[in-house]
């Protein structure tokens, strides 16, 4: 039996071990060996595979089942003791209905498996802003998948030491059954349920589940915010950096921003990007009033298809060691990996996400996808060739400027900058984005995802709204300026209007620009545009009348955006009812306003 110092722990996973019933139960103490060893059982037993060791040193495989692949947004539940504490946009129980089914489900639900405890922390290990938790997980993808993600053994639980608060994450894999998959937070007891799934979003419990549905309600409560936002800093010719934290929702590109390498004829004056972070901010009010940001996670679990040398050669160097590669495609001839957007060469002899051994080329011809879209890879930040040297700093990083950005085929303009924090919060909290592979269900469907937080958000979304403005108030003119981005801009053959990738570079100098006061810019309707020849497009192949096209706000689109029944921000907010602050009411009545002038 495990004996842990810490009496809350151990109490709570005496009681979780007594209902899930495991035949053995094991402490993660976060040693090389012992990680080593479940890597080795994992590979014995068929549930990951070792990779080529020259190539991918260190490197392992593995496949999930295959309606296992993506988080799953309608089984996601925050139980709430009432239903208005979560909202009309998160799926709600009542908790003692929750727990009660859900405890007939873990019943005796780990008898013949192994239980392993993984004391992690979220953010380095004793910074004023770290959070702690223990998951007990059967899973030991899931234990080698939080080693790269987290801090995690002993170090955790010396700094832990009796203090009763640590979130509670217990995941059983069971029979990975959908019908009776949940992924369950319940913010009031800081604890979280996951049964039947064994994939990232949904078992990775300190990522989505912790670091931001708890992690948001934690924040409200304390006066502090959890975000889907990656963290870069943007290093001048003179070698200032500032820090930019970017919200967009799922697979549509923080990763990417994280670790952009600019334009060459930028980098040649002396310009540099350095990640902190390319998921999850947690901000916080430091001492001289700023916003400081950390990234409470240690690894990327990033979007493989799409990932190549040219479009984020830092992401793809990450992976070459220590890195776990789910649902990717297997090139058998020398045990390395493959996904679409690698390089134009699929391997002959592949096998598919799903397990069957295929003619690579042949497949895809047949249209077949040799990676699943939402494959992904769990690479340690360190891995990371532009890791910013702040990414362990205790106390993070200062920033400047926070954007929100979607992926919209029409309507938002390549990049905006709101008026003030009240109209910033407004652009977040309206926008829209089309789903992505990241969960489960349609894609491509244009959806509002409030500060890229729709799936995450821990509370009521007009709360959290509230607590934006709170903030806002507190940061007074110390707070990060605004703005809004769209990289995904398509023309009418559906061809990328904007390049993308490092030529997003271009934008960021211009917001970094607009903080210092450095450059004008021509009010509109929506906020503030660039002036023409504002956005260096030196060495870039875009026409004048794209640029035009990318940068203007097309009232009549923008209207229907507004007032459309279905899918409009008047319609999206009424269901909010009073609890929608009034200071949302009056920026929609400002830009109504304003479009209709
Ligand atoms: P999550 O990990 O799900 O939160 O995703 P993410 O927001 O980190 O997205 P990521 O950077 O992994 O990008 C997702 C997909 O969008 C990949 O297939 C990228 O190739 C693509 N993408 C990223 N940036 C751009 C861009 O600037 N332009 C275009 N056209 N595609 C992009
Ligand atoms: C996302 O879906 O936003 C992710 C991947 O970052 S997951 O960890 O599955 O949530
Ligand atoms: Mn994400």
């Amino acid at each position: 039996m495990v004996q842990l110092a810490n009496k809350s722990v151990q109490t709570w996973m005496e009681e979780m071990i007594a209902m899930c019933m495991p035949d053995e139960v094991v402490l993660i103490d976060g040693s090389e060996a012992q990680l080593a060893a479940l890597r080795e059982e994992a590979v014995s037993t068929g549930e990951m595979i070792k990779l080529n060791e020259e190539k991918l040193p260190g490197c392992y495989y593995h496949r999930t089942a295959e309606n296992d692949v993506a988080r799953v947004e309608d089984r996601t539940f925050i139980c709430t003791p009432t239903e208005e504490e979560a909202g009309p946009i998160n799926n709600w129980m009542a908790p003692d209905e929750m727990y009660a089914k859900l405890k007939a489900l873990y019943n005796g639900s780990m008898k013949g498996r192994t239980m392993y405890v993984i004391p992690y922390s979220m953010g380095p290990v004793g910074s004023p802003f770290s959070k702690i938790g223990v998951e007990l997980t059967d899973s030991i993808y899931v234990v080698l998948n939080m080693a790269i993600m987290t801090r995690i053994g002993q170090p955790v639980l010396d700094s832990l030491g009796d203090n009763p608060e640590f979130v509670k994450c217990l995941h059983a894999k069971k029979d990975v059954n959908p019908d009776d998959r949940y992924i369950v937070q319940f913010p009031q007891d800081s604890a979280i349920w996951s049964i039947n799934s064994a994939y990232g979003g949904n078992v990775l419990l300190g990522k989505k589940c912790f670091a931001l549905r708890i992690a948001s309600y934690l924040g409200k409560n304390e006066g502090w915010m959890a975000e889907h936002m990656l963290i870069l800093g943007l290093e001048n010719p003179e070698g200032e950096v500032k820090y930019i934290c970017a919200a967009f929702p799922s697979a549509c590109g923080k990763t990417n921003l994280a670790m952009l390498i600019p334009p060459e004829h930028l980098r040649e004056k002396g310009y540099k990007v350095w990640t902190v972070g390319d998921d999850i901010s947690w901000l916080n009010i430091g001492p001289d009033g700023r916003l400081y940001a950390i990234n409470p996670e240690a690894g990327f679990f990033g979007v493989a298809p799409g990932t190549s040398e040219k479009s984020n050669f830092n992401a793809l160097e990450s992976t070459k060691q220590g890195t776990i590669f789910t649902n990717v495609a297997i090139n058998n001839d020398d045990m390395t990996v493959w996904w679409e957007g690698l390089d134009k060469n699929p391997p002959v002899n592949a096998t598919e996400w799903k397990g069957a051994k295929v003619n690579g080329p042949e497949y895809i011809a047949a249209g077949g996808k040799l990676a699943h879209p939402n494959s992904r890879f769990t690479a340690p930040a360190k891995n990371c060739p532009c890791i910013s040297p702040e990414f362990e700093n205790p106390q993070g990083v200062p920033v400047d400027a926070i954007v929100f950005g979607g992926r919209r085929a029409k309507c938002a303009p390549l990049v905006y900058q709101s008026r003030d924090w009240q109209h910033g919060t407004f652009v977040g909290a309206t926008m829209a984005s089309e789903t992505t592979a990241a969960a489960a269900g349609a894609v491509g469907v244009v959806r509002r995802d409030p500060m890229a937080m729709k799936p995450f958000v821990g509370y009521n979304m007009a709360d959290y709204w509230g607590h934006w403005l709170e903030m806002g108030k507190k940061l007074g003119d110390k707070a990060p300026k605004i703005f809004h981005v769209n990289w995904f801009r398509k023309d009418d053959e559906g061809n990328f209007l904007w390049p993308g990738f490092g030529d997003n570079m271009r934008v960021l100098l211009w917001i970094l620009d607009r903080c210092a006061g450095k450059v004008d810019a021509d009010e509109v309707a929506v906020g503030y545009v660039p002036k023409p020849g504002d956005i260096d497009t030196a060495g870039l192949d875009i026409s004048e009348d794209d640029l035009k096209t990318l940068l203007t706000i097309d009232k009549t689109e923008w209207l229907k955006d507004v007032e459309d029944p279905e899918t409009g921000i008047k319609q999206y907010f009424a269901q909010f009812g009073d609890r929608l602050p009034k200071e949302m009411a009056e920026e929609l009545e400002k830009l109504e306003a304003n479009l209709k002038a």
